[in-house]
């Protein structure tokens, strides 16, 4: 018997090298191979990005490391963290079974990702559960953080920050626009009154606020839809970067407040597509730093694990 408190860190996951790639993409899928093109044109955006490496996996392990530390900081010896991953080992699954190896009884989980949506944190939740309810281990969840003031500090900060360097790079335009962003999701899930689009609204409307953006200086845009037939949430980063330019925006800054790390979805949907399609129009592109293992990221995972348990 361990008297520790068990915390399941959950993350996207990304493949461990491009040998993975294939096994990564068909899980996402839910079991359905990607087509020959479709894969080809994934290897191409990982290749594209800083390195051709995965930075999500070490960003990932740093976060886990950091929200250890902190635990050790604020609780000493209460808690231990386990990594649990959707799509890449260790699955969420592989991570509360270690729990239960380790003979953890009680444990809370909590996803690297700020916003709650049935098709997002809510489908690792119920893996998590499942896992955890056949090998007898109690499980409560953190669901939502969106509005932890730690997190708003430090998303504060970054926009505060990209909009310097937004000026420095574009020669003091002040024809701005700040872009708040998050992965899109099929528009189906409005149907099921899922929160993610208000929760999302919520981060945006409070960091504008607290970094003193005007209402009409900032809005909202999905990026990153995926490739399939169903409707996505819309409108796109890239409609909306053309929509910006005939209006006269000569200056965007993204903030993609729906993610926490350096990845794909930001490194090449954000800093190689959407920064080429601005540039294209005439519009400096410039994007906020992600969180990755910001102490103040860290602290609001801490805090949120110790209130939930
Ligand atoms: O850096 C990396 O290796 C991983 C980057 C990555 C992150 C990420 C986050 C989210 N996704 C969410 C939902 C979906 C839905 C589908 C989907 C598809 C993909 C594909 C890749 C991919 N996602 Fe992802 N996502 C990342 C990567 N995602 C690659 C497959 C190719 C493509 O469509 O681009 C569609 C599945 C389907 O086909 O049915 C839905 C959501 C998040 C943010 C929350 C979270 O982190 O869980 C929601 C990072």
């Amino acid at each position: 018997e361990n008297s520790k408190i068990g915390v399941l860190v959950m993350s996207y996951g990304t493949p461990e090298s491009l040998d993975d790639v294939e096994a990564y993409y068909t899980h996402i899928r839910r079991g359905h191979p990607p087509t020959p093109e479709q894969l080809t044109d994934l290897y191409g955006r990982y290749e594209a990005i800083v390195g051709g490496v995965f930075p999500l996996r070490e960003n990932t392990n740093g976060q886990v490391a950091g929200l250890q530390d902190k635990l050790e900081q604020l609780a000493p010896g209460r808690y231990a963290c386990y990594q649990g991953l959707k799509h890449a080992r260790p699955y969420i699954e592989d991570g509360v079974e270690q729990m239960a190896r380790d003979g953890i009884k009680q444990a809370v989980g909590i996803v690297l990702a700020p916003h709650y949506s049935t098709m997002s944190v809510g489908s690792y939740i119920k893996r998590a559960e499942e896992k955890a309810s056949e090998l007898g281990v109690e499980m409560t969840f953190v669901k939502q953080y969106h509005l932890h003031p730690k997190l708003l500090k430090a998303l504060t900060e970054r926009v505060t920050d990209g909009l310097a360097r937004l000026s420095a790079s574009s020669g003091g335009e002040t024809r701005v626009k700040v872009l708040f962003s998050a992965h899109s999701l099929p528009e189906k899930i409005r149907e099921l009154g899922d929160p993610y689009e208000e929760q999302l609204l919520e981060t945006s409307r409070a960091v504008a606020k607290q970094a003193g953006i005007a209402d009409d200086v900032w809005q909202f845009t999905w990026q990153s839809a995926g490739r399939t037939r169903e409707p996505w949430l819309g409108p796109d980063i890239l409609e909306t970067l053309a929509e910006l330019a005939e209006q006269g925006v000569k200056a965007v800054l993204a903030a993609p407040i729906g993610f926490v790390s350096d990845h794909l979805e930001v490194l090449f949907d954000l800093d190689i597509e959407a920064k080429t399609t601005a540039k294209n129009m005439g519009i400096t592109l410039e994007r906020i730093k992600m969180l990755n293992r910001d102490p103040l990221y860290m602290e609001t995972l801490a805090e949120s694990v110790i209130e939930a348990t």
